[in-house]
């Protein structure tokens, strides 16, 4: 049966009302100078079914109702199911914040605007419900600026995210008054699209696109609201979120994907992030049992296939499994679930260029313009992960595929690639070696990577885990496992330091059932360390895990390799950060032996408080991040001749 896009309730599927695609709908993609919006993405491939409302919302809703602006705005939200908005209090939308608490929407205070974004961020990805979009909103002018980051993070993520921008008042525009910037260039090449509301009599009208392109569309969108009309009459009705169908794909492309996978000798499935946020991981473990072939995690994404299914391979990308790798270089077929392939994700690692040359390459990807973008691909289907992994199993159906002719020794072989790599991890999740940044491995007393093998031991199952961007949480990679989707939020493609606490925290406000922990290094926890004070003003119970090490310790790791161990700006001067974290009112434990590392995460997830785990690491570093990007230094200056 389809899928739609909205939770409401059995009954309104009684009441679907089809429209075509030709009409109003597709309009609303092109830019509007009228109404001064932009989209930046082509139409919707799917077929749209706009169904008709039932949503149990106030009948006045339905019909013009005099009301003020603010008003217009607020019920538009709520219709949208917004319970939570991140931000930092400001007079330019006062008005508005005035009637969030009747209106049912709790507003978050936080630190930092970025991280209202980030948190934004981690609830809508926590939550996975595809009508609900993660909100946040600012002052105008520097609370705006602020949001940068999150939002492009947020965007390289997938992640709806309505980003709420309040402007200087529509009459003092360009006059340089205060705290005026020209807020729509700032966000327009990190938005799926921007709303200006020229008028207060298209709050609503405006808001509900908003909201209604996030989820869609699944990625930023910015709402620019002159604050003055935040004020005025307005008689207006309600939108009602309007669903939208989506599909497996075309049925020639789905076709000949089956087709290709039934004469593979070798096939192997990569799961995406598309799999997670499509609610498919059922039907991707349905399709592998059923031709029994390997399933790879793709980068930053080891929520997309359980761990403890035998199919299971690992992720794929920097830090990930060798056996994953091992795996999918020798595919003459790869079945790329919900994943864009970006390019980061498939890089050589451990000098081995593992991406399968010759294999034939069906990609689903939701977005048209995504499919073949990166990698040649032989099928293309766009369509929603789920329902094309359950597409083509119901075309294999009662068909004999070639690869199960050789199932058992496939099938014996990932046992083995698995095996041979976890031996491989246990050798090197231990503390030995002097422990210095240019050591091969190991490093006493305390090792990042036995860290890592501690922390994942006392890991409870249900845990959410995001991680930031450093040496030490890249090298998480192999160890962080999952049978559940929606229990990893890493920092995604954008790559800033700082994402990971805060994500965490949204994500704890999603899912309050889940423990929520984010693993950060101690650089980036100086930019986030803050909103320890969120969690413990707002009853926030994250736990950060803070790698204590000294040091920038990915980027210090380029100038071991490449800079001769001239460390310019990468060494830390650090407090103890559990110290500090109870002094703002939150728990905080410093740990320096491996023993001690699974007890402190338990004991801080059982006290129910926010929390700071730091553990007390060696300088030890992994391989690094970019090494494809970094050359030796050439010099040609007297001055710097030393300087290679
Ligand atoms: C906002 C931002 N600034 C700078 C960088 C560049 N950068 C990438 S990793 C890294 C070092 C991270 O150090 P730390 O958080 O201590 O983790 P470690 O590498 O030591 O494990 C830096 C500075 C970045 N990714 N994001
Ligand atoms: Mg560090």
């Amino acid at each position: 049966m389809a899928t739609i896009r909205s939770t409401r309730c059995l009954s309104s599927f009684a009441k679907l009302v089809l429209k075509t695609n030709e009409g109003g709908s597709a309009k609303l993609w092109t830019r509007s100078l009228h109404s001064g919006t932009t989209s930046h993405q082509q139409p919707a491939p799917a077929v749209a079914v706009a169904v008709e409302s039932v949503e149990e919302s106030p009948e006045w809703r339905t019909v013009p109702t005099k009301m003020t602006s603010s008003e217009a705005f607020v019920e538009t939200m709520v219709a949208h199911k917004t319970k939570h908005i991140f931000g930092i209090v400001g007079s330019a939308f006062m008005d508005a914040l005035d009637i969030f608490e009747p209106a049912g929407i709790r507003f978050v205070p936080v630190q930092h605007e970025q991280n209202a974004v980030h948190m934004a961020d981690g609830y809508a990805r926590a939550l996975n419900d595809p009508s609900v979009a993660g909100v946040c909103i600012a002052q105008n002018g520097p609370g705006i600026t602020n949001f940068v980051t999150g939002v492009a993070a947020a965007y390289w993520a997938h992640t709806p995210v309505v980003v709420i921008t309040p402007e200087t008042g529509s009459l003092g525009q360009g006059l340089g008054g205060f705290q005026e910037t020209n807020q729509l260039p700032i966000f327009e090449e990190i938005t799926k699209y921007q709303a200006h509301v020229c008028s207060p009599k298209r709050m609503a009208e405006f808001t509900n696109r908003c909201f209604q392109y996030a989820t869609l569309e699944r990625g930023p969108v910015q709402l620019n609201i002159p604050r003055d009309h935040f004020y005025g009459d307005v008689t207006v009705t309600i939108p009602a979120p309007q669903p939208v169908e989506i599909s497996a794909g075309g049925a020639e492309s789905l076709k000949r994907a089956a087709e290709l996978l039934s004469s593979a000798k070798n096939p192997v499935i990569v799961s995406g992030g598309g799999v997670v946020m499509a609610n498919g991981i059922d039907a991707v473990v349905r399709l592998a049992e059923q031709l029994k072939t390997p399933v790879c995690n793709s980068y930053l994404h080891n929520d997309s296939f359980p761990q403890s299914h035998e199919l299971w391979m690992g992720p794929l990308g920097y830090q990930g499994s060798k056996a994953a790798m091992k795996t999918i270089s020798q595919a003459d077929v790869v079945l790329a679930l919900g994943s864009r392939l970006g390019p980061f994700g498939s890089l050589p690692q451990y000098g081995f260029d593992y991406w399968p040359k010759s294999a034939k390459i069906i990609q689903v990807d939701t977005v048209a313009r995504r499919l073949g973008l990166t990698k040649n691909i032989d099928v293309g289907i766009c369509g929603d992960a789920k329902m094309a992994a359950e597409a083509i199993s119901n075309l294999l159906q009662g068909s004999s595929p070639a690869c199960l002719q050789t199932a058992n020794e496939r099938l014996a072989q990932v046992q083995e690639e698995k095996a041979a790599w976890e031996k491989e991890l246990d050798a090197l999740s231990v503390s030995t070696g002097d422990g210095s940044p240019s050591s091969a491995f190991g490093g006493g007393p305390l090792s990042p990577r036995h860290a890592l093998r501690e922390l994942e031991k006392a890991m409870p199952k249900d845990a959410m885990v995001a991680t930031d961007i450093g040496n030490i949480c890249s090298v998480s990679n192999s160890y962080l496992r999952f049978d559940t989707p929606g229990s990893f939020f890493a920092a995604m493609a954008f790559g800033n330091c700082g994402y990971a606490f805060p994500a965490a925290m949204g994500a704890k406000i999603a899912r309050p059932d889940r423990p929520s922990i984010a693993y950060i290094g101690d650089g980036a926890w100086g930019m986030s360390l803050n909103e320890i004070l969120t969690c413990v003003r707002e009853n926030i119970p994250a736990i950060g895990v803070v790698f204590n090490n000294g040091q920038w310790g990915a980027e210090k790791k380029n100038q071991v390799d490449f800079y001769a161990d001239r460390f310019v700006g990468t060494n830390l001067a650090n407090p103890s950060f559990a110290e500090i974290s109870r002094t703002m009112g939150a728990e905080g434990i410093r740990v320096t032996k491996p023993e001690e590392v699974g007890p402190a995460l338990t004991s801080l997830i059982a006290s129910g408080k926010p929390g700071v785990l730091e553990i007390v690491v060696s300088q030890v570093l992994a391989d690094p991040f970019r090494r494809d990007a970094l050359s030796a230094p050439v010099r040609h200056l007297e001055k710097y001749k030393t300087f290679v």
